[in-house]
């Protein structure tokens, strides 16, 4: 079996204490997002970004429900610089376009791509956040028959609404996705 681990969005918009759009508790996991880019079961370790253009339709400004965030080439945009870089193998990004809603990573076909490539048949998703990106991450990734498992120690959720990371564990769950955190035995 040939694995990636997924580090989904882990940037500095969505991380406390600055974070446009910051995720509570975000930057808690940044230690165990390294172990886990660390740990040698990893055969390839991509990250994610959100790389919205300034116009973005999910802007507030645009229409869209949420604040303007990781506009492409800002602060805000740039992986969080706890993250270990040198454990990162590549970096691909996702929402490019005003139109394009960008949660899920496989919407850059260069992820699928890669995966392919590399022969991989199992991911592990982990990042920011749960119950948006990673959950249509995570999804995407169980429609193209990969093994998914995510860790609920390295992922966190915005909860806009009440109990909306635990429904989007639920149901990855229900889909057939592993969901545990990985640190307890
Ligand atoms: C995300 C809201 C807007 C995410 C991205 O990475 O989960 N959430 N854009
Ligand atoms: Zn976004």
């Amino acid at each position: 079996m040939t694995q990636a681990l997924l580090i989904v969005d882990f940037q500095r918009d969505f991380t406390p204490p600055d974070g446009a759009l910051a995720v509570p508790g975000g930057d808690a996991i940044a230690p165990r997002l390294n172990e886990l880019a660390a740990d040698a079961r990893y055969d390839i370790v991509i990250a994610t970004r959100d790389w919205h253009p300034p116009d973005h339709g999910s802007f507030r400004a645009h229409g869209g429900p949420w604040p303007e965030h990781c506009v492409r080439d800002t602060e805000g945009a740039q992986l969080h610089p706890a993250l270990d870089r040198a454990r990162i193998d590549a970096v691909i990004d996702k929402g490019q376009r005003r139109d394009t809603e960008g949660y899920s990573a496989f919407e850059n076909p260069e992820l699928g791509q890669r995966l392919r490539e590399n022969g991989v048949t199992a991911v592990t998703v982990v990042g920011l956040a749960t119950d948006y990106c990673v959950l249509n991450t995570a999804r995407d990734a169980l429609r193209e028959g990969l093994a998914v498992t995510v860790d609920t120690s390295a992922t966190r959720a915005v909860d806009a609404g009440p109990g909306d990371g635990e429904r989007a564990l639920s149901e990855l769950r229900g889909l057939g996705a592993i969901v545990a955190d990985l640190t307890r035995g």
